[in-house]
């Protein structure tokens, strides 16, 4: 079963799905997907129909082609030579990872100075890939609160670094950086007041968040709002000084459902604002918004037509990639393992349901192409790795592997004030379905909606709820 490199000898029909037009039914579908976790690469390829397709050749329909020719080598056999594991699918490289994050810890050459406003993000995607992989990162604390006071800015948020304006993503990444190496320093080097302040800038009377101050108001903005009032327990009351206040609104939290559910489209997805596009990354904002709005059964359900999202999700889930694409007629790419996968754990919180998505097919997907030859994770095989795709490929990898619910039940004496339904997660033990990875192969645990490792945002909210003013 453990073979290297097993062609298949059906793979022609799968290399050229455009012969084949015919009509598959959902359950003749869950049909071939069921019980294959114990088949090797190219025999579980050999199983799967190929997918409905129309005879239109288009630009797109050729770069699927390609994109599937690119991947095929890749699921069918081991192009890296990997070591494999008992199911026939490459193992976890944990230590090259570990090596490629580290690297992109390290010094940068001048031309890299274009990408300074993102290096908040930098560390953000590095520590918390070392974390999924199983690094402690405390000794980075000193280094992390350091950056991040000389790149906090005296209106409050941060920017990429010293004497940037803030911006609210990098904000939120710094934020996050913060929470996961955790301690006093690198919390009391956040400045909550002008925090919240800064947050007061943004929020509009329609209920959203803008990005900076004037800037556009889209969904990562209502997400990175939420979560950083969240983690800091930061008042919900606008501050005195916010535009919105002198418009009539009085909390963060009015109008933001309502602004949301404009952003769900037609398709069942959620789109960065009203009227856009459906696309999988600002549906784990939404999701996410939603799941710090209150517990997910709730807000879900009052906010967004569920059904149609599910189906949308579900579409996401490319066939016979396994990985997941960010939007209608578009390609797989493995950043979407963490931005449609995560999106189960709180869609099936809400439904109440278990199973509504392939955990094997992702995985797969992960483990056989997202992995590159020298370390580092990516979007598709022939693509570079990079920090961003290694810390969610891997965030999706912790979603197919654990079992996240939602849990009445607060977590070690957190909880106390706003904003406190993330804090009722908890996790049910590993994915015990069969599977197509190894003990040695998963990564560790990641809060299903803040993105750190688990643990640390309790850590953080308890310490600034303990806190008698801002
Ligand atoms: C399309 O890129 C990508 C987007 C429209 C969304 C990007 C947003 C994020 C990654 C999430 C940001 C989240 C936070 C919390 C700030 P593309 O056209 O290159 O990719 P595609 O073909 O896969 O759609
Ligand atoms: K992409
Ligand atoms: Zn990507």
């Amino acid at each position: 079963m453990a073979s290297s490199q097993a062609p298949s000898s059906r793979s022609g029909e799968i290399t050229s799905p455009g012969n084949r037009v015919e009509q598959i039914s959902d359950s003749d579908f869950e049909e071939e997907l069921n019980g294959t976790a114990m088949l090797d690469n190219a025999e579980y390829l050999s199983r799967i129909t190929p997918p409905l397709r129309d005879m239109l050749e288009t630009g797109t329909s050729q770069v699927q082609d390609e994109t599937l020719e690119a991947i095929l080598p890749f699921l069918e056999g081991n192009p890296n030579d990997f070591d494999l594991n008992s199911q026939g699918i490459p193992k976890l490289q944990r230590k090259k990872h570990v090596a490629f994050l580290e690297r992109a810890l390290g010094y940068y050459p001048p031309q890299f100075a274009a990408m300074d406003a993102a290096r908040p993000w930098l560390l953000y995607w590095t520590l918390q890939g070392l974390t999924a992989l199983g690094e402690d990162v405390s000794q980075y604390q000193e280094r992390v609160a350091d950056n991040f006071s000389a790149a906090q800015h005296p209106m409050g948020g941060y920017g990429g670094g010293h004497g940037q304006l803030p911006h609210l993503a990098a904000t939120y990444a710094a934020v996050l950086s913060l929470v996961i190496v955790g301690g006093t320093e690198a919390y009391d080097s956040i400045n909550r007041k002008s925090m919240w302040q800064y947050l007061g800038q943004m929020k509009q009377l329609d209920g959203g968040f803008t990005m900076s101050p004037g800037g556009e108001e889209d969904i990562r903005g209502a997400f990175c709002a939420v979560v950083i009032l969240s983690l800091l327990n930061l008042p919900l009351d606008l501050p005195p000084d916010s535009p919105a206040r002198a418009h009539g609104l009085s909390s963060f939290m009015d109008n933001l459902g309502d602004w949301v559910s404009r952003c769900q489209t037609f398709e069942g997805g959620i789109s960065a604002a009203p009227g856009n596009e459906a696309h999988g990354a600002y549906a784990f904002c939404g999701l996410g918004c939603l799941s710090v709005m209150g517990p997910p059964q709730e807000t879900l359900n009052k906010y967004l037509d569920m059904p149609l999202l599910i189906h949308w999700l579900s579409s996401r889930q490319c066939s016979p990639e396994g990985g997941y694409n960010g939007r209608t007629n578009k390609l797989v790419d493995g950043c979407y393992s963490h931005w449609v996968g995560s999106c189960w754990a709180l869609v099936e919180a809400a439904a109440g349901k278990k199973g509504l998505w392939n955990r094997n097919a992702l995985g797969r997907y992960i483990l056989s192409a997202a992995q590159f030859k020298k370390g580092g994770l990516l979007d598709k095989p022939g693509k570079r790795p990079d920090a961003y795709h290694t810390c969610y490929n891997l965030a999706g990898l912790s979603a197919v592997q654990r079992i996240y619910i939602f849990d009445e039940g607060r977590q070690r004496g957190v909880g106390n004030g706003d904003l406190v339904a993330p804090f009722h997660w908890k996790e049910d033990g590993l994915y015990d379905g069969d599977k197509v990875w190894d003990n040695d192969d998963v990564v560790d645990r990641v809060h299903p909606v803040f993105v750190v490792p688990w643990g640390k945002a309790e850590d953080c909210r308890l310490y600034f709820e303990r806190k008698e003013c801002l």
